[in-house]
């Protein structure tokens, strides 16, 4: 792992591949998330939008800000077209590209669910990112199967019911090389990701918060504070799992003992879409969160004993 520690030895700190002036809103985690994950990989990438915010964002004249290779692509077709592209980039003899899908949690979680799962099942040496900003956005904030419980969206008016989809636990059961979590909450951990499923062959998996102000009725300029607060508090944990071995990164690493995690009050009372949770609703978002860190000490315990047996 590179373990990027600061800013101003990043390469292309000065360079910037999505550009100023786009058409994101202020505050937009999936700006952050792309203008760093870029940073990683360097001017020899393409990016594969299906229908999303970014891909209204990179197409709306005279705003369009990518300075990168970019195919605008179908909802439910984020990872065959990328499939498409690294194929065809390699039967012209083109290798040094790296090929990514950049989706939305409802391009990912739900719609475009299908085409992921058979091209992590064929292997395709691709990066497939899912931008999780909780809800369907560009379209007027409908819910998701991504979006947390007791969130409000226009098609879940007193709070969603059901618990958000752990789709990065649905991918690690596809054995492929890479699954990673990242936060814009914490850049520099996101980085060190990207530049680590850059050079590792095969299909790789990274799935980033992504606050959204006007989704999320949050202000604009809190959003890293939002994202830091997700996982301070354990809502957002921060791992990757290279080739089978999990580990805990970032400041999760300090979190398994769950008095160390902050309360979720706070948190809650930050965002907007939150303004109908009672504690039915708060009892159930902790249940996630403990679910999802028990899922952690599980992978824990699994690789001690592996490690163990060895
Ligand atoms: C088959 C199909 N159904 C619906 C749409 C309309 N549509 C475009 S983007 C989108 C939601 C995208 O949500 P998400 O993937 O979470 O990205 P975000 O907008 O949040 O960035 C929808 C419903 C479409 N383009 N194609
Ligand atoms: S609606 Fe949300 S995700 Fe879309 S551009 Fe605005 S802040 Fe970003
Ligand atoms: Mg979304």
């Amino acid at each position: 792992m590179t373990n990027m520690k600061d800013l101003k030895t990043l390469p292309y700190k000065d360079r910037e591949f999505f550009l100023q002036g786009n058409a994101t809103c202020a505050g937009c985690g999936l700006d952050l998330s792309l203008r760093w994950a870029l940073k990683a990989l360097g001017p020899k990438t393409v990016i594969v939008s299906p229908a999303s915010c970014l891909n209204v964002v990179t197409g709306v004249w005279p705003k369009g800000a990518p300075d990168f290779p970019m195919i605008n692509m179908v909802f439910a077709g984020a990872a065959s077209a990328a499939t498409g592209v690294y194929h065809g980039l390699k039967a012209r003899g083109i290798e040094d590209y790296t090929v990514v899908a950049y989706a939305g949690d409802g391009g990912t979680t739900d719609i475009g669910l299908q085409a992921l799962s058979g091209a992590a099942e064929r292997g395709t040496n691709i990066i497939y990112v899912c931008y999780d900003n909780e809800a369907y956005m560009n379209t007027g904030v409908q819910r998701s199967s991504s979006t947390p419980v007791g969130a409000i969206t226009t098609t879940t008016y007193y709070g969603k019911v059901q618990q958000k989809k752990n789709l990065p636990g649905i991918m690690s059961m596809h054995n492929i090389p890479y699954v990673a979590t990242a936060s814009v909450g914490d850049p520099l951990d996101l980085y060190d990701k990207f530049k680590k499923a850059k050079d590792i062959k095969g299909f790789k998996y990274i799935h980033i918060y992504a606050p959204c102000p006007p989704g999320w009725r949050s202000p604009s300029e809190k959003s890293v504070e939002i994202a830091k607060m997700a996982i301070d508090n354990g809502m957002w944990i921060l791992y990757e799992i290279e080739n089978g071995f999990f580990r805990l990164t970032g400041k999760s690493k300090r979190l398994t003992d769950p008095k160390k995690r902050k309360p979720i009050e706070e948190y809650i009372k930050s965002q907007g879409r939150f303004r109908l949770v009672k504690k039915e609703q708060m009892e159930k978002l902790e249940q996630y969160r403990e679910l999802m860190w028990n899922q952690v000490s599980k992978e824990l315990l699994f690789q001690q004993m592996d490690e163990k047996s060895r």
